[in-house]
């Protein structure tokens, strides 16, 4: 595995030569975040961008992400030109090295939570989804923070019409289009795709959702059989809902070469419908098996890209909401742990 860091480039509060500080650390997770979703991005600043990372003694080797348009999604008018944008952007990034690209499908809406700083008992606080709180919350006028983009109140509402008259299969259908277009293109120049899993992992606002389980991914996978099209395997994600078995699902997706990218994050149930909190990463903390995880992945010989997920803001930070620097880092140093131990038991054995 390569062990990387999510890094929201120059406006990022934690410096590179912290990154770079954490064992076994290859290298960043990044974009260029202030272009916008849809538009092609200029080699200059990806120049510059990676120029910066390599500086830092860290290479750029996953993007995260290459945000898809609306369009794209909903199969609007100028969906074949932001895909056009789309196949520019995949091509520049593998020019210069990028062989990862993490992106999702969600409709309207990335991550969501209803608590960016849940209070722990430990003094420290992450982020929570709460089922009750949820149930108050008005899509029509959202104050959530969290997503990488936002819109205005209008164009969210539109939005949310446009999406009301689709079903997941319509949906389904303009993922499988647009994977059709972009996969032989990542055939060409050697790039990953790996989807990330919506989060939490079932419709919100009755938008559809459509990359939620294993039914859902064998379905993609078999309607886009490339190995380029694979996955983002996000154990918080995934982990939200009691009904994914994350260990069958490791096993399953790394042996078939589909894992291209792992996020590890952990959470703790808090009760008996959907709600849940992030917590610590390692498994006492919450409510997944991270070991049983990385053995599987160790057992499949998975040699994707890893990344410690969502952190809580701890030792007095006051990080970015799952993206500080001190729980993520404790975070990277228990994944190190995991996979040496791992990877040496599997070696011993050999
Ligand atoms: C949340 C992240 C997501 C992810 C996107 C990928 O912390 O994992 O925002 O980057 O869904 O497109």
């Amino acid at each position: 595995m390569k062990l990387t860091f999510r890094w929201y480039g120059k406006n990022d509060s934690i410096s590179l030569n912290y990154i770079r500080q954490i064992p076994n650390m290859s290298g960043v997770v990044t974009a260029l975040y202030d272009v916008p979703v849809g538009e092609a991005w200029k080699e200059q600043s990806l120049i510059e961008l990676k120029k910066l990372c390599n500086e830092n003694g860290l290479e750029m080797e996953v993007i995260e992400s290459i945000p898809v348009h609306e369009e794209i999604k909903y199969g609007g008018p100028n969906r074949d030109y932001y895909i056009e944008n789309y196949i520019k952007n995949i091509e520049l990034v593998a020019r210069h090295g990028v062989k990862c690209i993490c992106y999702n499908f969600m409709p309207v809406f990335d991550w969501l939570r209803t608590n960016m700083h849940h209070q722990n008992e430990d003094g420290s606080n992450s982020l929570s989804y709460s089922y009750e709180e949820f149930k108050k919350v008005d899509p029509n006028n959202l104050h959530l923070p969290g997503w990488d983009e936002s819109y205005t109140k209008d164009e969210l509402n539109n939005l949310l019409k446009i999406y009301q008259k689709m079903s997941h299969e319509d949906l389904f259908n303009n993922l499988v289009y647009f994977l059709n277009k972009i996969i032989p293109v990542c055939e060409k120049c050697n790039v990953n795709m790996a989807i990330h899993p919506d989060d939490p992992p079932w419709d919100i606002f009755n938008l559809p959702r459509i990359v939620s389980n294993e039914q859902d991914l064998d379905k993609m996978f078999n309607a886009v059989p490339s190995k380029r099209n694979g996955l983002t395997l996000c154990t918080g994600s995934f982990g939200a809902s009691k009904n994914n078995d994350l260990v069958h699902m490791a096993n399953k997706y790394s042996s078939q070469g589909r894992v291209h990218f792992l996020h590890m994050r952990n959470i703790l149930y808090t009760d008996d419908h959907d709600s849940f909190c992030e917590v610590g990463h390692c498994s006492s903390s919450g409510s997944i098996n991270m070991a049983k995880i990385v053995e599987a992945l160790v057992n499949n010989n998975f040699d994707g890209y890893v990344r410690p997920d969502h952190g809580r803001n701890i030792f007095g930070e006051d990080g970015k909401p799952g993206y500080g620097l001190y729980d993520r880092a404790l975070g990277a140093n228990y994944i190190n742990g995991l996979f040496e131990a791992f990877e040496y038991t599997k070696k011993k054995g050999e």
